[in-house]
């Protein structure tokens, strides 16, 4: 018996398409990997799913994420030097994971980045 995330009363507050790799995981340096990402932003949450179509199963119950990061406490910004590509932003959480987010088009990025920093400034642990 394994918990569900999405309790039904979750509310998506932005969701689409965007590139993404964590690059630490437990304050320890991983590896590049960028994938694009169904990305659904909740009052709690950054999900990040293969597809729309995993995110309708994860709501029929079945499946979960790939990424679920905890945006209580977690810092977003830009991501100088950290990558080649533009339009590049990471997400710092108190647990020590890094996600970089990047998308081609920088209005759509950015709207991304002020969408979870309006979701971290209403958090408890801001
Ligand atoms: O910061 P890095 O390590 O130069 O990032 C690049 C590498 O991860 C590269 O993969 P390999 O070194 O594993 O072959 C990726 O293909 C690149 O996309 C990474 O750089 P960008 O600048 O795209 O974040």
């Amino acid at each position: 018996n394994w918990p569900q995330l999405w309790d039904g009363h979750m509310c998506v507050l932005k969701e689409g398409p965007l590139n993404r790799t964590k690059i630490t995981e437990n304050g320890k340096r991983l590896r590049k990997n960028w994938t694009i990402s169904h990305v659904i932003l909740t009052e709690l949450f950054l999900l990040f799913f293969k597809d729309s179509k995993c995110f309708v199963a994860m709501k029929n119950g079945n499946g979960r994420p790939e990424l679920c990061v905890d945006l209580n406490g977690a810092l977003v910004y830009p991501a100088d030097k950290v990558s080649s590509r533009k339009n590049v932003y990471v997400i710092s959480t108190v647990l020590g994971t890094q996600v970089l987010f990047q998308n081609e088009c920088n209005v759509q990025a950015q709207s991304w980045l002020y969408a979870i920093q309006a979701v971290i400034s209403n958090l408890p642990c801001n």
